[in-house]
């Protein structure tokens, strides 16, 4: 395996002292409330390209537009007792505490008039999952909970095939090199395009694992065909976790998609619709293997990409209709298959059940 080019210097630092300890355990703030009596207690997050200021922390910049009604200072903040340490190289960013790891890797790729530019997603994909595997061994957090994947050019065509297709093989060729291409081991993930940026991949990973979901009306992803690429894409519908005395639900990046067919090519209010379908049929699931009392819809917050900004509008609508209006954060990126309009994540957490 590959070295995670982290120094023994680094590791060390004790950094950031302790936290409130009273709520125990993963907690995540919104932009508003981040201040720096809390900053220290950040693992990592994201943020709008508006958000002000350069935290500390591992942070994955949302390299795209944003729709108008959306609050564009939004930044999100995973937070924990502590205290953490952290580190950084290469490319790599990462705080932890004795639990919890958020990572951030974002590496640039060549020119995009370079040859063989798709063999090269390819291998920069793998040497980022492998140097966060190796991270997540060293760190002793070896569980894999949810991951944010984002690359320029996603449904570009290079070298004969998509460039989401060699990210695909880039990622399967670490999992499985590190035996962590099983169903049982899934991250909910997602894997979004933007105009131009590195190759970003942020992580969120534990110590104890999170139990994959998988959907009844879509085939699981890495059941994928032949069709969608050599390799498949590798993650969970969505994955439960504990921490503390909460149970976070991670819902992957969700789409039209039935069965393992993208449906409503074109319509994109039936694409939403369907995607709500989806989403819904996840919690469902999830609420199946929870240990709280239940997730409700309306507890979700959701991360919304629409393809066409001309459609932030329409999309904002339908999904207020089918999902609650709660909590939509709209940004413009591309979507991992060329024939999807929209794509929405969630989360919610919960207490567990004494
Ligand atoms: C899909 O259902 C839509 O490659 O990590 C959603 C979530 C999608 C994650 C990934 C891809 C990924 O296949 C695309």
């Amino acid at each position: 395996m590959q070295e995670a080019g982290i120094t023994q210097r680094d590791c060390d630092v004790p950094v950031i002292g302790g936290g409130r300890g009273l709520q125990g355990g993963l907690h995540c703030l919104t932009q508003r409330v981040i201040e720096t009596s809390t900053a220290h207690t950040v693992l990592g997050g994201a943020a709008l390209p508006d958000a002000p200021g350069t935290p500390g922390w591992p942070e994955q910049r949302l390299r795209m537009a944003v729709e108008g009604s959306t609050d564009a200072s939004w930044r999100e903040a995973w937070c924990t007792d502590g205290p953490l340490q952290q580190g950084h190289a290469d490319g790599l960013q990462w705080r932890c505490d004795r639990d919890l790891l958020y990572g951030l890797i974002e590496l640039d790729e060549p020119a995009p008039d370079a040859p063989e530019r798709g063999k090269h997603l390819r291998e920069r994909t793998r040497e980022a999952y492998l140097r966060l595997f190796a991270l997540l061994g060293e760190r002793g957090m070896p569980h894999l909970w949810r991951v944010w994947n984002f690359m320029a050019g996603i449904n570009l065509d290079e070298d004969g095939l998509e460039r989401y297709r060699w990210f695909n093989l880039g990622r399967h060729d670490a999992c499985s090199a590190v035996g962590a291409a099983s169903a049982a081991q899934m991250p909910a993930a997602s894997a979004l395009g933007w105009a131009r940026g590195p190759l970003s991949i942020a992580f969120l990973a534990g110590r104890t694992p999170p139990r994959p979901i998988e959907n009844p009306r879509q085939v699981s992803a890495f059941h994928y065909p032949g069709d969608y690429g050599p390799r498949p894409p590798l993650f969970a519908r969505a994955a439960l976790a504990e921490s503390g005395r909460d149970e976070w639900l991670f819902v992957s990046g969700t789409a039209s998609i039935v069965g393992h067919q993208t449906v409503h090519t074109g319509d994109v209010v039936a694409q939403c619709e369907e995607t709500a379908r989806n989403v819904l049929t996840v919690l469902d699931q999830a609420n199946r293997a929870t240990r709280t009392a239940g997730h409700r819809p309306e507890a979700l917050r959701h991360r919304v990409y629409v393809r066409h900004a001309a459609d932030f509008s329409a999309v904002r609508r339908a999904l207020e209709r089918c999902l609650g209006g709660a909590g939509l954060t709209l940004v413009q990126a591309d979507i991992c298959r060329h024939d999807l309009l929209v794509e929405v994540e969630s989360v919610a957490h919960g207490s567990l059940l004494a």
